[in-house]
């Protein structure tokens, strides 16, 4: 952990990497009523905006006091508020609330919007064109539509097709997706993620002994529920640039599959999803995106429920970058990027860590060595929530 309680030196950093930030902040109904602003404005495709309510909100959660008009002086001085920002923030410590998250939160085309985006594969873009082209409104109508038309398959190049992990798994249609659309939305407590490791760390125990594992993502920063699981996996004597990481993954995949623990994936490999919600940033490493359903004796809740399961497999040498990437949040691994890059000259991803200069990369043996070789502070994954 962080060895000093956060000082002004962390909470005014402009980069989110250098700001201690916890779970749950102070002024957690600003950060609410902001979200939904900046929900609305990535639904609408207006990144910029969306960035910038993004940027505003991280830096409140990283803020240790509670908001009140005296400190609005402060707060003008923290990184990237500008007036417009300002006048939002003092709207809210002065009512309570901000109006124009009011009128989004309330209007029929952000409720849509969000609820289409909610199914895997249905990006921004996409949810409004059902909005705005086939006038679609519900849940209810998406399905009707999707009955009758089904986009076509994810088609690969050749070069995507020869990276990919082949399995004879299902690829998630939207139609499963909507399918699936209530459980995946519901949330995974701690005690089911440990499960679902424990599970998939013992089929990977049969085929290959000694492989490594972290649990990353938002039950690394100390979520109590996730929407997926994310588990960062290697073993010690894989060497990168062979086909021994693709290998051991698609081993991995088809067992579970076979087992039937994964019921179908989403995407494999390294290469860009198309119209994912997450196509910034994508790293090189060998991924599985998947849907895994728990055994029925698996100690399982009442209702086995299909769960969002991510695995990333690495190299032992990208392991700590991939555990230092995977583990976020988003916000704080933009800005150790660009921190890198602009402070470091360096080129950080899950893959690893290249300066630039010469093109030097860095193999890290611990995550508090990704720290170091960056030049940042150490902050515990559990203050990584920017
Ligand atoms: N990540 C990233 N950039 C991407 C994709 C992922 O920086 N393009 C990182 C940040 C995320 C982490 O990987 O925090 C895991 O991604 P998730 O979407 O699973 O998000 P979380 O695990 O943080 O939250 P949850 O799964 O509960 O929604
Ligand atoms: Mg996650």
């Amino acid at each position: 952990k962080l060895s000093e309680p956060t000082t002004k030196a962390h909470y005014t950093n402009r980069y989110a990497c250098l700001r201690p930030c916890p779970l749950v902040c102070p002024n957690q109904g600003l950060v609410k009523q902001f979200g939904i602003i900046r929900r609305s404005r990535e639904l609408e495709g207006k990144d910029t905006s969306a960035l910038s309510y993004e940027r505003t909100i991280s830096v409140i959660k990283a803020y240790p006091h509670t908001l009140t008009a005296s400190r609005l002086a402060e707060v003008s001085k923290l990184p990237g508020i500008g007036e417009k920002m300002l006048s939002k923030i003092s709207e809210y410590v002065n009512y309570g609330k901000i109006r124009e998250s009011q009128t989004i939160a309330a209007s029929a085309r952000f409720n849509s919007l969000s609820e289409f985006t909610t199914i895997y594969g249905i990006g921004a873009a996409t949810a409004r064109k059902l909005f705005d082209t086939f006038g679609l409104r519900t849940i209810a109508d998406l399905e009707e539509h999707y009955a009758r038309h089904e986009p076509p398959p994810q088609r690969f190049s050749d070069e995507e097709q020869a990276r990919r992990i082949t399995t004879p798994a299902p690829l998630l249609s939207i139609r499963a997706g909507l399918a699936l659309r209530e459980d995946l939305n519901e949330k995974i407590p701690r005690a089911e993620v440990d499960l679902m490791h424990d599970i998939v760390m013992g089929e990977l125990e049969k085929l290959r002994q000694g492989c490594m594992s972290t649990i990353v993502g938002g039950y690394r920063r100390g979520k109590a529920e996730s929407n997926d699981v994310d588990i960062v996996i290697t073993h010690p004597t894989l060497t990168s640039g062979s086909d021994q990481v693709k290998g051991l993954g698609e081993a991995l995949v088809n067992r579970l599959y076979e087992r039937g623990f994964i019921t179908h994936v989403m995407h494999l490999s390294g290469f860009h999803p198309p119209d994912a919600l997450r196509t910034s940033h994508w790293d090189t490493l060998e991924k599985a995106l998947t849907v895994f359903i728990l055994p029925p004796d698996a100690g399982s809740p009442r209702r086995r429920i299909h769960r969002r399961l991510d695995l990333i497999f690495a190299a032992p040498e990208a392991y700590w970058t991939a555990i230092t990437g995977w583990t976020g949040s988003k916000m704080f691994e933009r800005d150790l990027r660009l921190w890198a890059k602009v402070e470091c000259s360096m080129k950080f991803d899950s893959s690893g860590i290249t300066r630039r200069r010469d093109s030097k990369r860095y193999f890290p043996r611990s995550e508090q060595e990704v720290f170091e070789i960056l030049g940042l502070e150490w902050i515990d994954p559990t203050l990584r929530n920017a």
